[in-house]
């Protein structure tokens, strides 16, 4: 049969605008698709929760691609290990405590497992906002990461959400936001985004889960996000933390939700 490119036109119009008009309003948007967001979003979607993951750019993975410093393999401590193995991401035991994987399997394995359980995602729309009721996060505020990068004079759209996850990563960009409309008022220890220390590894990793909360009603950080708005180190190319920080965030919004 001769392939006619109208019929291919109207069916990418058509189940992108099928996926647009139900992601309106969901239970969970996230913000970030590197490795904590994408982790809430399987285990969310995973659980029954209708979750949606924005990301910017063309990919999804995040900082996982490049490793450390562009050599392609990421580093997992023993305990971040089983999260990886349930999914089917190969792991190999370096020594003691340390682990690495392939960073490419890692995001593509971790990124099909994400769809394939329920998850939603946008590529290459941006959260330029959020939608705020005085006193709490009921949403986000879209543009395409296009009309971002052009600087072009387009109105966004809204949706809205029960919850919304930061894990937009060094950036911050959601608390950020949020931070500008009521300063003073996040659920930090001086009310302000406290900001990302200087590089410790082990210490980073602890806090990242440690951080891994509400900020602003509504609104939660994940991943390298919970300690740039707490205060805590960064940690340099090791994922163990990331991963447990995107459980820790799935675990507590099912409480929730
Ligand atoms: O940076 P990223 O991988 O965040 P993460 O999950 O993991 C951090 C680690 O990669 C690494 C580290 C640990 O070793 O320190 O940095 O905390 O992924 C964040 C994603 O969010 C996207 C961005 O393009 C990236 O893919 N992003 C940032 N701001 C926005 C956004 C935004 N406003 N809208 C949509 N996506």
């Amino acid at each position: 049969m001769e392939l006619n490119e109208s019929i291919i036109t109207r069916a990418i119009i058509e189940r992108y605008y099928a996926k647009l008009l139900d992601s309106i309003e969901t239970d969970v948007a996230i913000v970030g698709g590197g490795p904590a967001g994408l982790i809430a979003g399987y285990l969310l979607a995973k659980a029954g929760k209708k979750t949606v993951l924005y990301e910017r750019k063309l990919s999804v993975g995040g900082g996982m691609w490049g490793g450390g410093m562009m050599f392609n393999e990421i580093v997992v401590q023993e305990e971040a290990v089983s999260l990886l193995e349930e999914l089917g991401v190969r792991c190999n035991k370096y020594q003691e405590n340390y682990y690495t994987s392939d960073s490419v399997e890692t995001v593509a394995v971790l990124t099909a497992k994400a769809v394939q359980a329920g998850l939603t995602i946008f590529n290459c729309i941006s959260a330029e906002d959020v939608l705020m009721r005085t006193d709490k996060v009921i949403g986000l505020v879209l543009n395409w990461s296009p009309v971002e990068m052009a600087g072009l004079h387009v109105d966004p759209l809204t949706v809205r959400s029960n919850f919304v996850i930061d894990a937009t990563g060094h950036a911050t960009e959601v608390v950020k936001v949020v931070y500008k409309k009521v300063p003073g008022e996040l659920m930090t220890p001086t009310g302000k985004i406290e900001g990302e220390k200087s590089m410790w590894s082990d210490k980073a990793e602890r806090l990242t889960i440690e951080n891994t909360r509400e900020v602003f009603p509504g609104l939660y950080v994940a991943g390298m996000a919970a300690n740039a708005t707490f205060g805590g180190p960064r940690m340099g190319p090791i994922f163990g933390g990331m991963l447990l920080s995107g459980e820790k965030v799935a675990k507590d919004l099912l409480k929730r939700l």
